[in-house]
């Protein structure tokens, strides 16, 4: 007889579900028993930091990542993380073990009661099956769920007790299954846009995150400089999708109607692609658009095109859609391209270190000038965001990670997940000594299965962001803003990471230096400035 759980376990590696993140309870254990060779598990110390970890590692494979929590209570815990993977569009199977199906009416411990709504609406799918045979089949469709049209987490809960039933002969199905999925625009979309583009005064293009996250970068560049377009990156950037010292680069547009409609002002057309349309975070009202700007916008997400306030949205591929558009004005244009601009920005120098507190400017200064060019960042260091945009050079796809909800406790999970998932990068975490609190066990997950990622915590003992929000919404001062007296040093070393403190730019790169090349993790700690976001 073939179990429902060796018909799963065979369902991951078919599937290229190798890695398990997870954290177990007694629910889960039937299913994690005899996991076969080629699934590795990496246990993270609680399920804010496990989802964090699988989030960064889908984002930097750009596969689906498998999670599997316990029952209610751990999945409580990966809530805040699922805001972010649910906003990233990060194709997550979250698995929840479920008590004994035949125990669960009366509701005892560790019931996860109404397990499919529980993760609503952060889950764009999620089931518990109804007989045991069905769940090789829910776990597939949670996957085809969670990688096509808008991509996004799905949740299965599963009663324990089903993993060592019989399954069905018709699971041979499962297998050779697939779901393929083409999103082109029909020519005659094409050319209004191409059209439009080709025939603005000045054409605008806004970039988001979604550009890096399906690999649209280089054709959204030719299509940059074959129109010689301004290039914004789409407000709250949770990737890089452009470099951000190419000459077209005008940097990364406000969180604001205001902020918005000022930056896009004399631009005759504006394409928006691989972001919503916008997210606005501050509250600046204004009209969305100045007279004369018509907004253009392709998404693969049909609800990001639905609930747009304003413009003229296309669901499309977006690497497609951009080479498309590529070929259809050079052929307006006779097959000529422009030569690409090539004098690429120079970053603003940063003031020196003073007694050993350094403004973050200096600390990125550090960065760029030690790491190599393809290293991968995950930020979370709220306030110092502004000067991380201003000071760094990043050129490669996938070298940016920034929690795309805005949830603190990304930074150090995702960073550990970057890395397992591409150990040919170097990856740096930059992350506050507000933020780094939210996630800090993944430091232990860092050490005990030597990932080596170096933790730079930027410590200016405050909730710096919301520093310059309470002056923004003229709330005065208010208690909670403060957190002062963490020794990141002491609770590295506890946690197993080897840590050091770094007090002028040199020590700073040494120690950035040593831990790149070091086999495991390293935390450094610095001093800054509270500066303005
Ligand atoms: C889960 C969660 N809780 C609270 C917040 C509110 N919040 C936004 S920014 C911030 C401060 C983060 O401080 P720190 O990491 O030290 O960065 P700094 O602003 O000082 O650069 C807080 C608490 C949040 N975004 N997410
Ligand atoms: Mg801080």
């Amino acid at each position: 007889m073939t179990t429902i759980r060796t018909r799963t376990h065979r369902w991951m590696l078919e599937r290229g579900l190798d890695t398990v993140f997870g954290n177990p309870g007694s629910n889960e254990l039937p299913f994690l028993r005899d996991l076969p060779e080629g699934i590795r598990y990496v246990l993270g110390l609680h399920e804010g930091v496990v989802v964090g970890m699988a989030d960064g590692y889908a984002q930097a494979t750009g596969r689906p990542a498998l999670v599997n929590l316990h029952s209610a209570s751990g999945t409580g815990n990966a809530m805040g993380a699922l805001t972010n993977a649910c906003n990233s569009h990060t194709p997550l199977v979250v698995t929840a073990g479920q008590q004994v199906r035949a125990t669960i009416g009366p509701e005892p411990m560790l019931a996860n009661v109404s397990a499919p709504s529980l993760t609503t609406p952060l889950t764009k799918w999620a089931g518990e099956p109804l007989c045991a045979q069905d769940v090789p089949r829910m776990l597939d469709q949670a996957l085809w769920e969670a990688t096509t049209g808008s991509r996004g987490p799905t949740y299965v809960s599963v009663p324990y007790d089903d993993w060592d039933r019989e399954s069905a002969d018709n699971d041979d199905f499962l297998l050779p299954r697939r779901v393929v999925e083409g999103l082109r625009l029909p020519p005659e979309h094409l050319r209004e846009i191409a059209g439009r583009l080709g025939a603005a005064r000045r054409p605008g293009l806004v970039l988001g995150s979604e550009v890096d996250a399906v690999g649209a970068n280089a054709a959204c560049r030719d299509l940059a400089e074959l129109l010689g377009a301004d290039v914004w990156v789409a407000p709250s950037p949770y990737r890089l999708p452009f470099p951000n010292r190419h000459p077209l680069f005008r940097g990364v547009l406000p969180a604001s109607e205001r902020g918005v409609r000022a930056a896009l002002d004399g631009c005759d057309v504006v394409l928006v692609l691989g972001a919503p349309v916008f997210r606005y975070h501050q509250y600046e009202p204004d009209r969305y658009l100045s007279d004369g700007t018509v907004l253009l916008h392709v998404t693969e997400d049909p609800q990001e095109a639905a609930r747009a306030p304003f413009g003229i949205s296309y669901v499309a591929g977006l690497t497609a859609t951009a080479r498309a558009l590529v070929d259809a004005l050079a052929e307006q244009r006779g097959g000529t391209r422009p030569a690409p601009a090539v004098a690429w920005t120079v970053p603003p120098a940063a003031p020196e270190p003073v007694d050993g507190v350094f403004h973050p400017g200096a600390v990125f200064e550090v960065l760029r000038g030690t790491a190599a060019a393809e290293t991968a960042y995950v930020v979370e260091s709220t306030s110092t965001n502004g000067d991380f945009w201003r000071h760094m050079d990043l050129r490669e796809p996938g070298s940016y990670f920034w929690p795309a909800s805005g949830g603190l406790g990304f930074g150090l999970p995702a960073a550990v997940g970057v890395k397992l998932a591409r150990p040919d990068r170097p990856v740096v975490a930059v992350v506050g000594d507000g933020s780094a609190n939210y996630g800090i066990t993944a430091l232990w997950t860092a050490a005990q299965y030597r990932v080596p990622v170096v933790f730079v915590i930027l410590k200016n003992g405050t909730y710096g962001a919301l520093r310059w929000f309470s002056g923004m919404l003229g709330t005065g001062e208010v208690p909670g803003l403060d957190v002062p007296g963490i020794d990141f040093l002491s609770i590295a070393r506890g946690y197993g990471v080897p840590a050091a403190a770094a007090g002028t730019a040199e020590e700073l790169a040494e120690l950035v230096r040593q831990g790149l090349a070091a086999d495991g993790p390293t935390l450094v700690e610095v001093r800054t400035e509270l500066t303005t976001p």
